[in-house]
């Protein structure tokens, strides 16, 4: 809106908190159409209505694990959406922290469907649409936990090494068809994230980041907006980023 260059379409999954919606909220201050993603269609309205202001956005109710919801979920995006130009593939979260001989099974499926299935249900949807393109863009969010495993992250560390290799597999396979393919890992981002992990247990969330400036959500969103917005043949292929406090997933320097 009021940009001279085309409007582009971006195409974020778990946009209603986190790097999600900090990304949502930086690209429609770019003027970037959104079609926005998530469960929570209460947080998806009040999303909708604030960058309104700013960018077109369509909200899109659905559950990545659901591969038949995520099919009709893209396939009913309206036409001035469809051309989607990029697509951040961020939805996934950490379910428990235990180890490996007390792991919860429903913790497991749910890391493995959310973070590893869903991510590849969205992705086979939209692939198409950019091979036809011969353009496009996609961005999978990994995590400091893709590139090593900490104790009691079993589980999830290996859903994101999972999406470190879809992502090598990604950029590989699509090579051919010009379209772009890169992760943003983090470490350690002051979200909802731990809360999620510990199923709600605030004091133990919160103690996650004390004693240390965390990475926000909105640094995270402005790499994301960096990394779209270089010219076409620049693909930051593979980009870890920790807060300066945290060496490695287990080295963090607090003072308390
Ligand atoms: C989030 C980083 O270290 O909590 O993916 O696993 S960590």
């Amino acid at each position: 809106m009021g940009d001279s260059l085309p409007t582009k379409t971006a195409l974020i999954t778990g946009a209603t908190s986190g790097i999600g919606r900090a990304t949502a909220e930086r690209f429609a201050a770019a003027g970037i159409q959104l079609v926005l993603c998530g469960r929570r269609q209460e947080r998806l309205t009040i999303i909708q209505e604030a960058l309104s202001k700013q960018t077109k956005v369509h909200i899109l109710n659905f559950d990545i694990r659901d591969r038949k919801a995520v099919h009709a979920a893209i396939t009913s995006i309206p036409k001035d959406f469809s051309k989607i130009d990029i697509l951040v593939n961020n939805a996934g979260n950490a379910h428990g922290l235990d180890t490996i001989d007390e792991g919860n099974l429903d913790d497991w499926d749910a890391m493995l469907d959310i973070n590893v299935k869903g991510l590849l249900y969205v992705s086979k949807a939209i692939i198409p649409k950019m091979i036809e393109q011969q353009t496009g863009h996609i961005i999978n969010i990994g995590s400091t936990a893709g590139k090593e495993v900490y104790p009691k992250g079993n589980v999830y560390c290996a859903s994101k090494h999972a999406v470190d290799a879809i992502n090598q597999g990604m950029r590989l396979d699509l090579n051919a068809h010009g379209i772009r393919v890169g992760a943003i890992n983090p470490g350690l981002v002051e979200t909802e994230f731990s809360n999620i992990r510990f199923k709600g247990d605030t004091d133990r969330a919160s103690t996650v980041y004390k004693g240390f400036k965390a990475l926000q959500a909105e640094d995270i969103a402005d790499i994301i907006h960096f990394v779209i917005s270089r010219p076409y043949h620049v693909n930051i292929a593979d980009l870890v980023v920790m807060p300066t406090a945290q060496a490695s997933s287990t080295i963090v320097k607090k003072v308390l």
